[in-house]
């Protein structure tokens, strides 16, 4: 992917200073990722400012996952000794793990702060993550209103706010961040499919073509079931595979007037397809074995 894009605004360098300061006044710190890339939105800066906080590694969007993959991510974490819980906010499920695990890390605390006379005190969770990983549907989810604003692109929540919960939970939503370095392409790419990075600052038709390559090299079945395609010919043959996207797009109706195909269009359907797991519940990371 081209290098030039801007995916680090100004407004998120604004946020990820106000991080470093409101982090200092909850408990706990929910890392809302992405089921489907649980390594790519990982925020780097984000994960040291709030370092010194117990945190909680939320791999949302997991009815959009590989349940293998998160399976493989949970046990992944458990080694690594990272607390960590599988959920899908949109449908609600996976809150009473969440909440549970959230009392166990505060436990202590709590008590102290109960023998000091500190009875009914509310535990402080940050919601902090990428953005459109689902922070805002989750603070939600979690205390059952429609509390703050959520959005099927990044950039929604622009400004943090707390919400309270009728069961003793204050909830800081926070607006998503990145990092000014993304070093890897596929990275990049990951965070472009999934809908982290916004569209406006990418090429769709490269997104889609890398994404489509990515996706044959993990799930070499999905493309050719939902497109009616043959199976990736080699990734090295970019004129083979330009020529497979081609007829994929064209099966999808995807023609201008004159016959040419209409890869624009094509690009946006199929990222549209990709988001909403209609050609599977795909994961675009492996964890990292031993
Ligand atoms: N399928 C699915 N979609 C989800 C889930 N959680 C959130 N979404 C969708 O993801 C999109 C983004 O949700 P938001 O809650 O606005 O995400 P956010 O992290 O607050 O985004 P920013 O404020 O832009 O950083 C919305 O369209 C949600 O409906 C989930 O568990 N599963
Ligand atoms: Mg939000």
């Amino acid at each position: 992917m081209a290098q030039e894009i801007n995916w680090f605004p100004g407004h998120m360098r604004k946020s990820l200073n106000e991080t470093s300061e409101r982090v200092k006044l909850v408990d706990v710190v929910y890392e809302t990722c992405d089921a489907r890339i649980p390594f790519s939105s990982r925020n780097p800066e984000l994960s040291g400012i709030v370092s010194n906080k117990p945190r909680i590694v939320v791999l949302n969007k997991c009815d959009l996952a590989d349940p293998n993959r998160t399976a493989e991510w949970m046990s992944y974490f458990d080694s690594i000794g990272v607390p960590a819980v599988e959920i899908d906010a949109n449908h609600k499920k996976g809150l009473d793990k969440l909440t549970k695990l959230t009392l166990e890390l505060v436990k202590d605390k709590l008590d102290k702060a109960k023998e000091k006379g500190r009875i009914g005190r509310p535990v402080r969770v940050m919601v902090a993550g990428v953005p459109n990983t689902g922070k805002s549907t989750l603070i939600n989810a979690l205390c059952k209103r429609k509390a703050t604003i959520t959005g099927d692109r990044p950039g929604v929540t622009r400004s943090s706010s707390w919400v309270k919960t009728d069961y003793g939970f204050d909830l800081m939503d926070m607006p998503g961040v990145l990092w000014p370095k993304i070093a890897s392409k596929r990275m990049q790419l990951c965070l472009t499919a999934t809908g982290a990075i916004k569209s406006e600052v990418t090429d769709s038709v490269e997104v889609a073509f890398e994404t489509i390559k990515l996706i044959d090299s993990l799930y070499p079945n999905a493309i050719p079931n939902r497109y009616n395609v043959d199976e990736a010919p080699d990734p090295e043959d970019i004129n083979a595979c330009y020529d497979r996207f081609l007829e994929m797009a064209k099966k999808r109706g995807c023609i201008l007037s004159g016959g040419r195909i209409d890869e624009e269009r094509f690009s946006v359907l199929f990222l549209d397809d990709f988001r909403q797991a209609r050609i599977g519940r795909l994961s675009l990371e492996i964890p990292m074995k031993g």
